[in-house]
């Protein structure tokens, strides 16, 4: 993809404020921020325009990632890793900031581009989703000290089920872009699950199972896979750690990473949870996490992996009413896809819930 001239200007506007001096050229597939390449071998580096309209207090959220990713580095380093690329280095622009905001008031953020890795869309086979169980695992685990008072919630109420459904209901009812008789079936299947939304919320609250600082957005792609070792090697994508649930870190990359085809396939006779992955996943996650993990959220895990689909549907099926205003879409149909693939995935997940249940068992056995 070539950006206009125009973009070219702003963009090379833009990194002047930064202590580098490369070209740029559009990267990746996140959903939220504008991501770029900036090249000038050897020396790489990721620009990313954070979404404000998402994120709306830019300085504390990279507040939150400076603190996170300085702790980070100190923990690699006495594990004897390598800190520049095992986590995100945030580069600071010439006047020592950790952001550039330019004249139109857009927030611009740079990394160190960790060099010689891949990023992955789909899992292309057990051994790579086994290995990202386990650098989403250590990175729950390397955190496990790091002080949440610290944190502030970059997105309030990020994975809390209830008000996502309430934020559902909303557009149901505003139905803002005139789309609502295009979904009337998968309406009715978000509200036939209202009796589920509040497990976890509710665990949380009793304090069943423990708040932690997690993740809470372990897409596959939000892990860089070192292209010599192919184990994955670092978590990035660091925009949502916040305290949080491990049952949302572990549902949510299998709902990704677990499905049979992409998150946007429009044949949905492809798509289902597959028990391999889901297998692979659990035996990774598990080993990294045995020794923290609590027999609650071993009990809720085959229930979050449902959880983390239906409530990511529901918010595609809320973009959708309201207009695609959150997730970037490249279609006009791409977030209804989206919700399609997520609620065939809990049906399915449904009606495999007993084995979902005796593999979690097979590697957790106390
Ligand atoms: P979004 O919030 O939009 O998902 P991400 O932070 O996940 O943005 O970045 C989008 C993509 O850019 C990632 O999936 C990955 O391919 C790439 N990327 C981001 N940061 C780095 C980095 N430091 N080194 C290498 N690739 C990166
Ligand atoms: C977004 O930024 P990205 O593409 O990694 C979203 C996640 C969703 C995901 C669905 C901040 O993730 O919560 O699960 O899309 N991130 C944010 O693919 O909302
Ligand atoms: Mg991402």
């Amino acid at each position: 993809m070539k950006e206009s001239n125009q973009t070219e200007t702003v963009l090379r506007e833009i990194i002047s404020h930064f202590q580098v001096d490369t070209d740029i050229v559009p990267y990746g597939e996140g959903h939220i921020n504008d991501t770029y390449l900036a090249d000038s071998t050897p020396y790489k580096y990721i620009l990313q325009k954070i979404n404000h309209h998402i994120f709306q207090d830019p300085d504390r959220l990279m507040e939150n990632i400076v603190a996170v990713t300085d702790y980070l580095r100190k923990v690699i380093e006495k594990e004897g890793g390598d800190p520049d690329r095992e986590t995100l280095t945030v580069i600071k622009t010439k006047d020592g900031k950790n952001l550039y905001r330019s004249e139109t008031g857009d927030y611009y953020r740079m990394y160190i581009f960790v060099d010689r890795t891949k990023v992955y869309q789909m899992v292309e086979n057990q051994d790579q989703f086994y290995h990202a169980a386990k650098a989403f695992g250590k990175f729950q685990k390397q955190l496990s000290d790091f002080d949440a008072g610290k944190l502030v919630e970059t997105i309030p109420q990020f994975h809390n089920t209830c008000s996502r459904f309430e934020q559902l209901k909303a557009a149901i009812q505003e139905n803002k872009a005139g789309r609502i008789d295009e979904v009337l079936p998968e309406i009715e299947f978000a509200l036939a699950h209202e009796n589920e939304i509040s497990v976890i919320v509710d665990a949380l609250e009793k304090q069943e199972i423990p708040l932690r600082v997690t993740h809470n957005d372990t897409k596959l792609n939000n892990v860089l896979f070192d292209e010599d070792s192919g184990e994955a090697i670092c978590v990035i994508d660091l925009d949502t750690v916040m305290p949080g649930s491990l049952l949302y870190d572990y549902g949510d990359s299998i709902r990704f990473g677990a499905s049979s085809g992409a998150e946007d396939e429009q044949d949905l006779s492809k798509i289902y949870c597959d028990l391999n992955l889901f297998e692979t996943f659990t035996k990774g996650f598990l080993e990294e996490l045995s020794d923290s993990i609590t027999p609650k959220e071993v009990e809720l895990l085959p229930f979050s992996a449902k959880l983390m689909t239906y409530e990511c549907g529901i918010r595609f099926l809320a973009d959708y009413l309201n207009g695609d205003t959150y997730f970037k879409v490249h279609y006009p149909g791409q977030n209804l896809d989206r919700c399609r693939t997520q609620f065939k995935l809990v049906a399915d997940m449904e009606e495999k819930m007993t084995q979902m249940k005796q593999i979690v068992k097979k590697y957790y056995n106390r």
